[in-house]
């Protein structure tokens, strides 16, 4: 049932998920009748092209949605929490980039390929998982349907793109500035230099603590929780080790996942091969395995490297990799506008 075209408002269309959800509704062909381009007042005046056409970006008030059916937000939590229920009062449908209310009980969590019909019972917002939640889950699913996921113990290698625009250019700053021998400066994005090296804290939250009263980062905690809430099963016990590399875009993950029945690593890796919005690329003999270079611009959850583990019983190892931007964030969030008005994903 294509719908008729909507008129579509993108919060924070001059951020780094904004500029692709703007990309993805082109490429996509999404049926818009206007489009609203809205962000902070530094940025109002800017022009965006939008399939040729020059866009005027709009500073955001609770007097922007007026008419508008279609809401994406990307602009910061405290930002959506602020203007989200302006929008629903104004009758938008709103898809939420941002950890605002992704665990609110009232409030849908979704992953097309994982729980489409979550989607429907929403109440104004359905919330776009964190970006590494979601590649882990588009990989998780097809092995839960099939043996039950019991116990999941994850590290991630986050591209620096996750942070936004700003930490994008801190990062190749301090890049530019270590390969001129010079010390790397830290302009705020970061709490370690991030030039040549690895840091174990991805952490938007301001507070005293950024590692939480258990020693985890909120971005290990929403692994956790997400996981749950999207595959609606709170048997799934997920433990999380979050890092940021100088990696610019691309979320990697190393996965070790425990079933309750066994599974051996070909009928996993044929499992993933049928699995929606996956793809397996796991020839080691040739090399072959997905790298974040290899993920960023394309749509899929890449796999590879899939294997037994030995050190227990019905235990694989996987390496799970996607365009953080665009299955972490923008496309997710279109693919969800794409179920409940276009009847697709
Ligand atoms: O608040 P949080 O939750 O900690 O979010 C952190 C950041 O993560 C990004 C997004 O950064 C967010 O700000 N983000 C959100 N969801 C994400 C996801 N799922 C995600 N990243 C990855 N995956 P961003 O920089 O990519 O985009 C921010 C967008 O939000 C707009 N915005 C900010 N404050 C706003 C606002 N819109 C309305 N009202 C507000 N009060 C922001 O627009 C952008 O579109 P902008 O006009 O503020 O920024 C446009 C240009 O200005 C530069 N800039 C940004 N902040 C400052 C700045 N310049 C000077 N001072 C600043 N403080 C940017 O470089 C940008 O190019
Ligand atoms: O919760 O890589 O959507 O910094 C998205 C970006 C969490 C952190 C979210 C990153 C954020 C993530």
């Amino acid at each position: 049932m294509p719908s008729d075209p909507l008129n579509v408002a993108v919060m924070g269309a001059t951020g780094a998920v904004g500029g692709v959800m703007l990309q993805i509704l082109e490429e996509r062909d999404f049926p818009i009748a206007s489009l609203k381009l809205l962000a902070s007042s530094r940025s109002a005046g800017k022009t965006i092209a939008f399939k040729g056409e020059p866009h005027a970006v709009e500073e955001l008030t609770e007097d922007s949605f007026e008419g508008i059916d279609l809401v994406l937000s990307s602009a910061g939590g405290s930002i959506s929490k602020r203007f989200l229920p302006a929008a629903v009062k104004a009758g938008a449908v709103c898809i939420d980039n941002t950890s605002a209310f992704r665990m609110d009980d009232q409030v849908p969590l979704v992953v097309p390929e994982v729980n489409p019909h979550a989607a429907f019972n929403h109440k104004g917002i359905v919330a776009n998982p964190n970006c590494s939640t979601i590649q882990m889950v588009a990989a998780l699913k097809p092995l839960h349907d099939a043996a039950r996921v019991k116990r999941v113990v994850v590290s991630t290698f986050q591209g620096v793109s996750g942070a936004g625009t700003q930490a994008s250019e801190e990062a190749k700053e301090q890049i530019r500035e270590a390969l001129d021998g010079k010390e790397p400066s830290l302009r705020g994005k970061f709490v370690r230099p991030i030039a040549f090296n690895c840091i174990p804290q991805i952490s938007h939250s301001v507070g005293s603590n950024p590692f939480g009263l258990d020693g985890y980062t909120d971005e290990e905690t929403k692994m956790t929780r997400e996981t749950v809430k999207i595959m609606e099963d709170e048997n799934v016990k997920v433990t999380a080790t979050t890092v940021r590399v100088p990696v610019l875009v691309g979320h990697s993950e190393s996965i070790n996942v425990e079933t309750e029945k066994p599974l051996t690593a070909e009928q996993a890796r044929e499992l993933l091969e049928r699995a929606p919005g996956v793809t397996v690329m796991d020839d080691p003999a040739k090399n072959r395995y997905p790298t974040a270079i290899d993920a960023a611009g394309r749509d899929d959850v890449f796999v590879g490297r899939i294997r037994e583990d030995a050190s227990a019983d019905n235990c694989l190892n996987m390496w799970v990799v996607a365009d953080n931007l665009r299955k972490g964030a923008a496309l997710n969030a279109v693919q969800i506008a794409e179920l409940l008005f276009t009847g697709s994903k």
